[in-house]
């Protein structure tokens, strides 16, 4: 790809055509003050290409940020697969990453209530390989034909193109509320995944039943999970939405500046392998995409992982032009007849021909195989190769070239999965995909209990959204098939009576569903706002700061205002931002050192205060060294928890005097590791 990348920097400005230009500041006019003149190819060229630069957004998934990295198994999968990148353990592959939202154009802010694409792009050696997964493990719907359906929904009503980056609206609560399938989707939808706190930080999963194929022609199904090492962690509703105001591109730039200071996201990937023979094993059918298999039932296995190491260099040529397609698969990896997936494989090509112009595309450097490519197509909009010689098989003009790889396969030859087909042409749904409720209400079991708290809000605010009285009450009735309680609750905030309980909901818990269960370990690139002014004594920030970054989280020193600060011991404190420009929603701790005249100075600073009680109310780690408790005490902490023996377990965190810079670094990265504190005196968050 390299040989693609400009390398402007020593050259001298050109025209398209290579001819130098000797000023790009003022076209050529009819003297001094005269009229532009047509002749001036310069100017022509420069705004033709500038009136050409925007290309359709993507009909869905439009908003995103990708990366480049590797992938690299732990172990051999050729028992299962003749996929040649994961044949041997530690075969590296490139691979590029693009992670997104669904609903919102490419302008829309990151931390709105929304699925999460993850999308990556082995460059293996036998050809390119698209996982084009989401952060949750099942779909609104069973059937690719109500897609548009779907989408129209969702995205914003046609008439006022509102609400931008949101699901709160009528159309989407309707056709929810009338297609009940996608009541286990919604149930995530409503759940803290939705708006996670990195994309560093979710798993991501190829949400359908695969298959793999072994040289042989044996498969095997298989579900693909990806697992983030910093663990599964989630935004408070809050302050995802302060977020999406203080900064739109909160998780674009997460994955950006993580990846610049050299700590490089990862993930695991892990495969949950059935045998073909166990095809209806289950309560549900392995073809339908509203469905998991509980890892209960059938463990995750992990067999490698994969390492976000280098940013684009242009937006537009890598992350914008990436085109992902189920349908490109490997000798190795196959389909099965999930009605979603089918339907899959016919829309990405598609919809790349309009988004990116025409059939070349591929041909682009984000999307070049690294594979060799050879082939009769020929012409298009945008073609890049010269190709000599003849474009038809079978030829003999050519030498036969390119020539069949042989009826009979061999290593690195894709062949169709022999699988027998026999049916009637019907429009029908399998009665098989018709139980749109045990898995919703596993999902539901499965929750702590502060989950469900946001859960329940979350149905409420959105429901609470939507004007239709009808759309209202036919979603809570939904929700009773799974549980009474959750739909008694969602009903209230609605001022709904809560509606009849419904028979026979199942008990089933999977606590695999748990991010509860999922939290990582340690603290790396987690970061801490250390509010300081002058008079804030340099010494203690300095050992915090040390002790934390030693851990691999992230401190910075946010101040009244830019620059040095006078500090009140030895030694003189910069700080790293201006309090104005930053806010609590952009860390995941907050620190108050001490010092009589600093405190004072940030206690009648309404940003500091503010600071302090958005952290705590958003259940961050806040910690305060001496007189530091005072601004804790200004944000109206209740005094039961800055001064009470049961701080430390509402992740508050005091040194008096006694206690060392050092102990309270400690414990603040204990805290940090917890993410967040769910039940806080004074408060719910
Ligand atoms: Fe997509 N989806 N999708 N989708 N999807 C697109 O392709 C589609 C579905 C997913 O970063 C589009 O190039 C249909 C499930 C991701 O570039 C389009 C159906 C899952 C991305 C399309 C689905 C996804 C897309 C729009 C129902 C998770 C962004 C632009 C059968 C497993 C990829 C484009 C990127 C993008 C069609 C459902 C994931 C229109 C018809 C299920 C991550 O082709």
């Amino acid at each position: 790809m390299a040989r693609f990348r400009a390398a402007p920097e020593h050259d001298a400005l050109t025209t398209d055509q290579g001819v130098r230009v000797d000023d790009t500041d003022n076209a050529l006019h009819a003297g001094e003050r005269g009229p532009t003149l047509l002749e001036d190819f310069h100017n022509r060229e420069k705004i033709t290409h500038f009136d050409h630069e925007r290309i359709p957004e993507r009909v869905v998934h439009a908003r995103g940020a990708g990366a480049y990295g590797y992938f690299e198994p732990y172990l051999s999968l050729s028992e299962f697969t003749c996929a040649d990148f994961l044949a041997e353990e530690g075969r590296r592959t490139p691979v590029f990453v693009r992670f997104s939202t669904v609903q919102g154009p490419r302008g829309s802010a990151d931390t709105v209530r929304d699925v999460r694409g993850f999308a990556t792009k082995f460059y293996t050696r036998e050809g390119n390989y698209d996982l084009v997964g989401n952060n949750m493990p099942v779909f609104f719907i069973q059937d690719a034909i109500k897609f548009p359906d779907f989408v129209h929904a969702v995205k914003m009503e046609p008439q006022n193109e509102m609400p931008t980056g949101a699901s709160a609206h009528d159309t989407f609560w309707d056709f929810c509320s009338l297609q009940p399938e996608s009541t286990h989707m919604l149930m995530w939808l409503m759940s803290d995944r939705a708006i996670p706190r990195s994309f560093r930080m979710m798993q991501g999963f190829g949400v359908h039943t695969f298959r793999f194929v072994t040289a042989d022609g044996r498969g095997t199904f298989v579900k693909f999970h990806w697992k983030p090492r910093l663990g599964v962690h989630s935004l408070v509703w809050d302050e995802a939405q302060i977020a999406a105001g203080r900064d739109p591109d909160f998780n674009r730039r997460d994955l950006w500046e993580s990846i610049e200071a050299g700590s490089y996201p990862e993930w695991e990937l892990g495969v949950q392998l059935v045998p073909e023979e166990d095809e209806f094993a289950f309560d549900f059918d392995l073809l339908d995409a509203t469905k998991i298999i509980p890892e209960e039932q059938v463990p995750v296995r992990p067999v490698g992982r994969l390492v976000l190491n280098r940013n684009p260099q242009n937006f537009f040529a890598e992350t914008e032009q990436v085109a992902f397609h189920t349908a490109n698969v490997v000798p190795g990896i196959d389909f099965t007849n999930d009605p979603l997936l089918q339907g899959r494989n016919f829309s990405y090509l598609d919809t790349q021909l309009i988004r990116l112009g025409g059939p070349n595309f591929s041909q682009l450097p984000v999307n070049r195989p690294l594979a060799d490519v050879h082939h009769n197509h020929r012409d298009g909009f945008g073609q890049q190769v010269i190709h000599p010689g003849t474009n038809y098989f079978p030829n003999s003009l050519g030498g036969g070239c390119p020539a069949h790889a042989g009826s009979g396969g061999g290593p690195g030859v894709f062949r169709h999965y022999a699988q027998r087909v026999d049916g009637e042409k019907i429009r029908v749904r399998s009665a098989s995909f018709q139980d749109h409720y045990s898995q919703a209400a596993l999902f539901w079991n499965s929750m702590s209990d502060w989950e469900r708290r946001h859960i329940v809000e979350a149905f409420r605010f959105e429901l609470g959204k939507v004007t239709s009285a009808t759309v209202r009450e036919r979603m809570t009735g939904n929700l009773a098939h799974v549980n009474a309680e959750l739909a008694a609750a969602v009903a209230e905030g609605l001022g709904l009576p809560a509606p009849a309980p419904v028979e026979g909901v199942p008990s089933a818990a999977s606590p695999a569903l748990s991010q509860g269960n999922l939290t990582g370990e340690g603290i790396d690139t987690r970061k801490v706002a250390v509010l300081a002014a002058d008079g804030t004594d340099a010494g203690p920030v300095a050992a915090v700061r040390d002790r934390l970054t030693g851990r691999g989280a992230i401190v910075e020193v946010l101040a009244p205002r830019d620059g040095t600060l006078h500090g009140a011991g030895e030694g003189l404190l910069d700080a790293d931002r201006a309090l104005p420009t930053m806010a609590s929603v952009l860390y995941d701790a907050v620190l108050v050192p001490g010092s009589a005249e600093a405190v004072a100075t940030l206690s009648a600073d309404p940003a500091a205060v503010r600071f302090v009680e958005e952290a705590y109310r958003h259940g961050k780690p806040v910690a305060a060294i001496g007189e530091g408790t005072r601004l804790l005490t200004a944000a109206r902490l209740p005094e039961e928890v800055v001064l009470g023996p049961s701080a430390p377990d509402h992740g508050v965190l005091i040194a008096d005097g006694s206690a060392s810079a050092e102990e309270l670094a400690d414990a603040l990265a204990d805290a940090l590791a917890r993410h967040r504190f769910p039940y806080r005196p004074g408060l719910l968050n």
